[in-house]
């Protein structure tokens, strides 16, 4: 018998494989970019929005960018812009946000998002909904054909009185959807509370909302909630980041 040897392969590199806490970051810098000296920004919540923030920390403190005005989405988001040295303020004084950057749970085709897995939805709507520019900065894990279509919760926030009332209406309201109700929990197992003092109603979807404006208004009309977590036409430009690179998409 003979034994064939087979001649080694060149030694190919290995591929690089980023992680999603990578792409997150490479997302939030490509948003970075479109920050301006002078600008009053919406400072958005959350692990990609982090990597922002960070970068516009980093961008002050080498003199890179001068006067900014943070606008922070939640108290968590204005604990990290303190500590980084961002001076910052409120919509009072600031009612138009030139460019907010914030990230999501779900982006549809149409740039509709889902927010508020962590849990800070009505500030990120509060300051979004005051921006001229709102750049939405996620990993391809986020990509999604219709909102709900994760399998993920969809969030609202509901004021605590007689919460399982208002969390009854959600689930009857979109009956139509398959959706069960189902108020989130904290850590310890008590109610979640937002920074606002409310609860969260997570609403998990069997099928498309379909006409999502009407879901919208529909869930707004039932007196016990606050806001959703649907952000419909809302954000200017997403970038997305993948395996295979950036992908800027704009309104
Ligand atoms: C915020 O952070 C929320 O609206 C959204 O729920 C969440 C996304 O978090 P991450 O960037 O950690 O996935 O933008």
């Amino acid at each position: 018998s003979s034994m064939e040897v087979l001649a080694t392969p060149p030694s190919l590199s290995p591929p690089v494989v980023l992680t999603q806490d990578e792409l997150k970051k490479i997302a939030a810098y490509k948003a970075v970019e479109f920050v301006e000296s002078g600008m009053v920004l919406g400072l958005g919540t959350g692990s990609t929005a982090k990597h922002a923030v960070d970068r516009i920390g980093e961008l002050l403190r080498l003199g890179k960018l001068k006067n900014i005005v943070g606008i922070p989405t939640s108290k968590k988001t204005q604990e990290q812009a303190l500590s980084l040295g961002i001076p910052l303020s409120d919509l009072n004084s600031h009612p138009t946000v030139d460019l907010a950057i914030d990230g999501a749970d779900e982006v549809d085709p149409h740039l509709n998002l889902v927010k508020g897995r962590g849990g800070s939805l009505l500030r990120e709507k509060m300051v979004e909904g005051a921006c001229k520019k709102f750049v939405c900065i996620v990993d391809e894990s986020k990509l999604v054909n219709h909102l709900g279509g994760s399998g993920l919760a969809m969030p609202v926030e509901i004021v605590p009185f007689c919460w399982e009332f208002t969390a009854r209406k959600l689930q009857n309201t979109l009956e139509d959807s398959g959706c069960v109700a189902k108020l989130r929990n904290g850590a310890k197992g008590e109610p979640f509370v937002t920074d606002n003092g409310n609860y969260i109603v997570d609403l998990y979807l069997q099928k498309s909302m379909g006409d999502l404006r009407a879901a919208s208004d529909a869930i707004l009309r039932i007196a016990g909630v606050v806001e959703h977590g649907m952000f419909l036409d809302m954000a200017t430009t997403v970038i997305v980041a993948g395996e295979l690179g950036i992908t800027i998409k704009n309104k």
